[in-house]
């Protein structure tokens, strides 16, 4: 698709382009897919009319890449040719706006990618790390949480503890549930690799409420207190079941249970929120910043597990932060494998810049994802800690990410083929 000519006027013009005369022109938006690590990264680089200045983002959503890299090549690049790259706060809204139905996932991890390119951008023009922007540093580090998983309490305790030893004070710990299908955990409890792939095993909400609780607790038990342990329900509880659920795990003291409801059953949140004194966070699938302020006026949550591509980027991120920071509500950024290393400096930015942050998700990042993305920040003492250099910080290497192309068949069923035990199909 040919983008229009820089010299022409944008398709949008700012009202105020006049009266600023001749500044930095955006002169091309480009999407680039790679697979470093198997799992797709869409990044976005925003090149400007002054060589070597460009910014860039990512708006990766492995389950619709494809769609979202249409979003930003058909219709948002156009729009953002020959525009000055400083308007974020205008460029954001008249993005969503000219989609008329605005929000969704596509939308905002398009907008994402494009939002954290102009912020990269402009932090470089100034010559200041991108949290400069934010008001400046308020700790020296963010604190990191990494994933482990197993079949019984005494295999996840023992990675909790080598965890620790790496240094990490946060902890993800999600158990097996034998012959059920179980986020985040080993199979299913099947060491059949084909009944891992097509999920043969269903999902068994009873079954995960009668196992995972004594696990859990058991972890508790076994690894002491002096490392915060963290678990991820991933949406697959109904508002009874969450309710029984957060009743069963009081004892094993953790520092907060994520994703007990479906974003769909959000406005159960207050009751299970006023009934436990079980910390509550979620977040990582909303899209629209309007999904936190509903949860944000009680607030009947504890953490906001902000997804930066998917919300739109930073410019909607930060006002969630800022308004996490009013009600008393800590920042849990989403951030394991599917946010490339771009996205995750972006996010540091903005936690290490806000008195809400909390916890930061830490993907472990092989190889050839620092390859790819030069600069990607690495967990040290279980904390990130963001470059002091102008921008995000990381870059990318558009010869080496041509070396892993994404593969295919991108549509893929991972969360598809999810079903309980009578057949109906399970959210993911
Ligand atoms: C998490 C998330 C992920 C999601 C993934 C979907 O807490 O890290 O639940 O594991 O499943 O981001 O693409
Ligand atoms: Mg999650």
């Amino acid at each position: 698709m040919a983008l229009p000519d820089a010299g022409l006027a944008p398709l949008a013009p700012a009202p105020w382009v006049e009266e600023r005369g001749a500044t930095l022109r955006i002169t091309a938006v480009r999407t680039f897919l790679t697979a470093p690590h198997g799992c797709p990264h869409l990044i976005v680089r925003v090149e400007t009319d002054d060589p070597g200045l460009y910014g860039l983002g990512c708006a990766s959503d492995p389950q619709r890449t494809l769609a979202v890299r249409s979003v930003l090549d058909d219709y948002v690049a156009p729009l953002l040719v020959g525009r000055d790259p400083d308007d974020i706060e205008d460029i954001h809204r008249l993005l969503l706006n000219s989609a008329y139905w605005r929000g969704g996932s596509i939308t905002g991890n398009a907008l994402g990618g494009v939002d954290v390119a102009l912020w990269d951008l402009k932090a470089k023009r100034l010559g200041a790390p991108l949290h400069a922007l934010f008001g400046g540093r308020v700790r020296t580090f963010a604190e990191a949480y990494t994933h482990v998983d197993g079949r019984d309490a005494a295999e996840i305790a023992d990675k909790v503890l080598a965890a620790r030893e790496r240094g990490y004070r946060h902890v993800r710990i999600q158990a097996a549930v034998p012959g059920a299908d179980t986020y985040g955990a080993a199979g299913g409890g099947t060491a059949d690799p084909e009944a891992v792939r097509t999920r043969r095993a269903p999902w068994d909400g009873a079954g995960y409420l009668r196992h995972v609780p004594p696990v859990l607790t058991r972890v508790r038990e076994l690894v002491g207190d002096d490392v915060e342990l963290l678990h991820d329900v991933h949406e697959r509880l109904d508002p009874r079941q969450a309710r029984d659920f957060l009743r069963r795990i009081e004892d094993a003291g953790l520092y907060f249970v994520e994703d007990l409801l479906a974003p769909e059953d959000a406005g159960h949140f207050k009751r299970l929120h006023d009934a436990s004194p079980v910390p509550l966070a979620v977040g990582e699938l909303f899209h629209d910043p309007a999904q936190f302020t509903a949860l944000l006026a009680g607030p009947d949550i504890d953490f906001a597990r902000i997804r930066v591509p998917t919300l739109g980027g930073l410019t909607p991120a930060r006002k969630i932060a800022a308004l996490c920071e009013l009600r008393g509500v800590r920042l849990a950024p989403h951030g394991p494998a599917d946010v490339s290393p771009v996205a995750q400096a972006a996010t540091l930015a903005m936690d290490i810049s806000s008195h809400a942050f909390g916890v930061q998700e830490a993907a472990v990042f092989a190889p050839q994802v620092h390859e790819v993305f030069p600069g990607t920040i690495t967990v040290r003492d279980g904390g990130l800690r963001p470059h002091q250099t102008p921008g995000h910080g990381v870059d990318f290497d558009e010869a080496a990410a041509r070396k892993y192309p994404v593969p295919e068949p991108l549509a893929h069923d991972r969360w598809a083929l999810l079903r309980n035990t009578d057949g109906s199909v399970q959210r993911p």
